[in-house]
């Protein structure tokens, strides 16, 4: 039996998990949160498994698959389901790649530099606020404007796996602009897909430990 390590508040562990509820595929969840009685050891099994010991952490016997992108090929080649994580065709598999990067470097990564000083300094400097800002407008509109051509599947697949969890916290930093409409748009649509709102269900109750504030919606 699969098993995956994460926590249900996690941006990265959704993005695995995304891929697991979207394949239906059995797995056991050890969950890194303090209701967990088994917490300091599912702990402790993460910070060996990788250099920095983050999280999720894929389990399949003795193999050990970190980095959640890594955990998709994983799941795509060794447990495929009916949504095809990565396409078949090696060129469309190019692009798919491509786009996951751009979510976790120029969305997600980019905006954890507010929620990293929000951790440490209890506040967003506006100097780190700006940058935030600016780089995920950017990125946003790049991404709006490449949502024009693009096909939208009627499961996911690694974009919208890396997508979802991206788009999701992001918009609470830094809100896509009313002239992205295509982008507000996809991300609404994602967020109602089976796979995805049992994500957000099961992560709002963590929901306080948002170092920003959540806002009262999604
Ligand atoms: N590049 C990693 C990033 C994983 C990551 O940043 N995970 C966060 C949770 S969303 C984590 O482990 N945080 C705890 C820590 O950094 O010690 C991936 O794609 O899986």
């Amino acid at each position: 039996m699969l098993e995956l390590y994460g926590h249900p508040f996690s941006s990265y562990t959704w993005k695995a998990l995304i891929a697991l509820y979207a394949n239906g595929t059995p797995f056991v969840f050890h969950s890194l949160d303090g209701e967990n009685p088994n917490q300091a050891a599912a702990y402790a099994r993460v910070q060996e498994a990788s250099p920095m010991g983050k999280f999720p952490l894929l389990v399949d016997g003795s193999r050990e698959v970190f980095e959640a992108t890594s955990i998709i090929e994983y799941l795509a080649l060794h447990h495929p389901g009916p949504a095809p994580l990565i396409p078949a065709d090696p060129d469309e598999a190019i692009t798919t790649r491509m786009m996951d990067r751009v979510f976790d470097n120029y969305v997600m990564n980019a905006m954890q530099e507010s929620v990293d000083d929000a951790i440490r300094h209890g506040q967003v400097s506006d100097e780190v606020r700006s940058r935030v800002e600016e780089r995920v407008t950017r990125a946003y509109r790049w991404i709006d404007g490449w949502l024009a051509d693009y096909t939208r599947p009627d499961t996911v697949s690694l974009i919208e796996c890396a997508a979802v969890p991206a788009l999701f916290y992001a918009d609470w930093v830094t809100r896509i602009p009313e002239d992205c409409a295509r982008l507000r748009q996809w991300r609404a649509h994602l967020l109602a897909l089976p796979p995805v709102s049992r994500c957000v269900e099961d992560a709002r109750r963590f929901r306080h430990y948002f170092p920003l504030g959540a806002p009262d919606r999604d």
